[in-house]
């Protein structure tokens, strides 16, 4: 048995002493021991473990199961049942929103809560609901695939951001669900940094299909002869079994009741876009051609369009001008510009394409038992997390500003609104500081001054504006604010002077970006020619991926909004939408960089507890209370418990009815009484309430019945 000391503190509520030091000593202690859950009040921090345990069985999920939080040891589970206690009691929609860098654990954190749900749901053995489960756990499987990929931070890193509502109905049980996602990276399918890998699904089509398929697919098993997979020199990953994943793909497709012909498009455009990075172009009186014409007829045959047409769309493009329609020949630069967005357009495309499937598989259905109308739902959230590389660009740019955006709305709700309610509400209170990083998402986001605005204005230039220019705009307008600064290159040549990055301090560490790059990726734009092409593809699901090609030429279409506007718009979405809802937060902490499962690395794992704010929290959590009510409200909940309250109380206000009951009970020093508020400092005296009221139901029911068996 551990001792005491091992164990440290379950809260780090509890410590003696409440400082960076003492956190700190507590959480290696509790890493070290084996115990990598701890609490801080209701919010979850894990330190990912980097290597199997134990505690994910069926008797774990028992033993956490309609359980308190203080009742067992700290675990994710417990946040897990409590958010789905609020849920089906309070018919709350609630959220776990799960935070960290890239590499703390969060897709894992948010698969074990996904196999909490399905384990502690549908007792009565309800087959729909069943299934429901089934395509929720799978549909990981399927999203993983396509949607994460080898870094050098993370061995399966999202590079997608997820958020998953779940939909149960009155009895608490899955009836269904729908999935929002963010921002894929896409570059990635062209060019991937030495140590890194395409996305997974890439690999397991080489290593895992069967030959009938490769061969159908005109692929041979080596990732070295494509251009697209093979850049990162790094196929091999020791922790990632390829040819087994493969098959785990392709039940869960079935399972997610995709068709034969729909799996086998999946594959045809995954093969396709290997082909196409092995494009090469070559000039010939001034025009620029494809040579390898065998190769333009495999990739036309895997997309299901002619190959003139495809070899047309790769060397020229339309354009209209004043009613006319004329042709324009590539320049070389500009066909491989084309060829690679056409293949990060067709991935993205097909992964927004394998959503909105799956969730066509898991909709709420407004029949029978799943009706939308009474259903409640916990929406859990896991995001691509910080991340710094050696090379970072715009997606680096969007992936930190969403980590900003989460790191306000935990401010905002953990320890901003706490604190001012007290004050609002007179309770006495010595203020908490933290660094607030709103000054951070302002400057990506204001309106005309922030990055974002910047960027886009420079977008609006077509063809003038390059990004050199872009960045001596930024440095113009952000000059002096605290978290920007701009870098000169320190040569002696006077030539190589220019600017090429700038530097932002984010709440979580510095991180250079380089700018070449930022405006194409910001506009986002693809050639209309290949809109087009692909809407005329003989194969109904691409066809389907590409519906504005259906437009004609001469259409004049409105400009469509930017990557980073987009992105910016959903982030403000997402943060309202979780504003909405009770939440519940897992934060997760990477011990090392060197994914050990003994590694305790100080003062990385410092840092991280520094930047997330977690010290304050715990201050915030230890000064505060855990439960408040308005006087009106608690009164009408608890006055059954006592005789001087029940059936009301009539000698004072709702606040000395409140103040009776307390008392009575000698809860009284557990407890501050606010202007319209009562705030009750520990679970326990909330849960003795409950006791107190559950047995005077149970009394009150008996006695009804007994008078009704007499009556009758
Ligand atoms: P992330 O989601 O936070 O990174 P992951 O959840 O992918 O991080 O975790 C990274 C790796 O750590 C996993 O592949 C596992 O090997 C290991 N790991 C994490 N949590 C556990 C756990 N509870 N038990 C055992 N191993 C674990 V990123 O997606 O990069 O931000 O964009
Ligand atoms: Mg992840």
């Amino acid at each position: 048995m551990a001792t005491h000391r091992e164990v440290g503190v379950g809260d780090f509520v509890l410590l003696d002493k409440i400082d960076l030091d003492h956190f700190m000593k507590n959480l290696e202690m509790r890493f070290r021991n084996g115990y990598i859950y701890t609490y801080i009040g209701e919010v979850c921090v894990s330190v990912n473990p980097y290597r199997m345990m134990n505690i994910y069985d069926k008797d774990h999920v028992h033993q956490y199961k309609d359980r308190e939080l203080f009742e067992n040891p700290p675990h994710i589970f417990a946040i897990a049942d409590a958010s789905h206690k609020v849920m089906r009691q309070q018919r709350r929609d609630t959220c776990i929103v799960i935070s960290g860098e890239s590499g703390s654990g969060k897709t894992e954190a948010s698969k074990i809560i996904m196999k909490y749900i399905a384990e502690v749901t549908n007792q009565g053995g309800r087959s729909e609901i069943e299934r429901v489960k089934n395509v929720l756990i799978q549909s990981n499987d399927v999203l993983e695939a396509f949607g994460n990929a080898k870094t050098n931070r993370n061995d399966n890193s999202s590079r997608f951001g997820k958020y998953m509502d779940i939909h149960f109905d009155f009895k608490g049980d899955p009836i269904g669900g729908h999935i929002n996602k963010y921002l894929l990276e896409k570059s990635r399918v062209i060019y991937q940094q030495e140590g890194e890998r395409n996305f997974h699904c890439f690999y397991q089509l080489l290593m895992g299909s069967p030959d009938e398929l490769l061969k159908r697919l005109s692929l041979t098993r080596s990732p070295d002869n494509y251009f697209f997979v093979k850049q990162g020199r790094s196929a091999n990953v020791d922790s990632v079994n390829d040819r087994m994943d493969f098959k785990k793909v392709e039940n869960s497709l079935k399972s997610l009741q995709f068709s034969k012909e729909e799996i086998d498009s999946l594959w045809r455009v995954v093969g396709a876009i290997m082909h196409l990075g092995n494009v090469e172009f070559s000039t010939d009186e001034d025009k620029v051609v494809i040579p390898d014409s065998r190769l333009m007829n495999t990739i036309a045959n895997l997309l299901k369009v002619t190959r003139e047409e495809l070899t047309e769309a790769l060397c020229e493009r339309v354009i209209a001008a004043h009613g006319d329609v004329m042709r324009k020949e590539h320049t070389k630069t500009e066909a491989l510009y084309g060829r690679d967005a056409l293949a990060k357009a067709i991935y993205d495309r097909l992964f927004t394409w394998i959503v909105d499937r799956i969730n066509s598989a898991i909709a709420v259905t407004d029949t029978g038992y799943n009706k939308k109308y009474d259903s409640s739902l916990i929406g859990v959230l896991d995001i691509y997390g910080f991340e710094i590389f050696d090379n970072n660009s715009f997606e680096q740019f969007c992936i930190n500003y969403c980590n900003e955006k989460l790191q306000q709305l935990f401010i905002e709700l953990v320890l901003k609104q706490e604190q001012e309610e007290y004050t609002r509400e007179g309770i006495e209170w010595q203020n908490i500081e933290f660094f607030n990083n709103k000054i951070i998402c302002d400057l990506v986001e204001a309106p005309h001054k922030g990055i974002i605005a910047i960027l886009d204005e420079a977008c609006l230039n077509v063809g003038k504006v390059t990004d050199e220019m872009l960045l001596e705009a930024m440095d113009e307008k952000l000059k002096g604010h605290k978290h920007y600064t701009s870098r000169q290159l320190k040569s002696t040549d006077k030539d190589l002077r220019h600017k090429v990055d700038f530097k932002i301090t984010h709440y979580a560490g510095n991180v250079v970006y380089y700018i070449n790059g930022f405006m194409d990726k910001n506009k986002d734009s693809l050639f209309q020619d290949f809109k087009r092409l692909l809407y005329k593809s003989s194969d109904a699901n691409i066809s389907k991926m590409w519906p504005e090609g259906a437009q004609h030429i001469t259409e004049v279409t409105k400009r469509p909004l930017t990557a980073g506007t987009l992105f910016k718009n959903s982030m403000s979405e997402l943060v309202k939408n979780l504003q909405n809802k009770e939440p519940h937060y897992v934060r997760c902490i990477k011990p090392n960089e060197i994914k050990s499962p003994s590694n305790f690395d100080f003062e990385r794992v410092k840092h991280q507890v520094s930047y997330l704010g977690l010290v304050e929290n715990v201050r915030v959590r230890r000064a505060g209370f855990a439960y408040r009510q308005r006087y009106d409200r608690f009164l009408k909940r608890y006055k059954m418990i006592s005789p001087s309250t029940w059936p009301s109380f009539r000698n004072g206000s709702d606040r000395d009815g409140t103040k009776q009951i307390m008392d009575e009970y000698r809860f009284a020093d557990d407890v501050k009484y606010g202007h319209k508020k009562i705030f009750i400092r520990s679970p326990k005296t909330l849960f003795a309430l409950e006791n107190k009221r559950n047995e005077r139901m149970f009394y009150v029911v008996t006695v009804i019945q007994k008078s009704w068996r007499g009556y009758k």
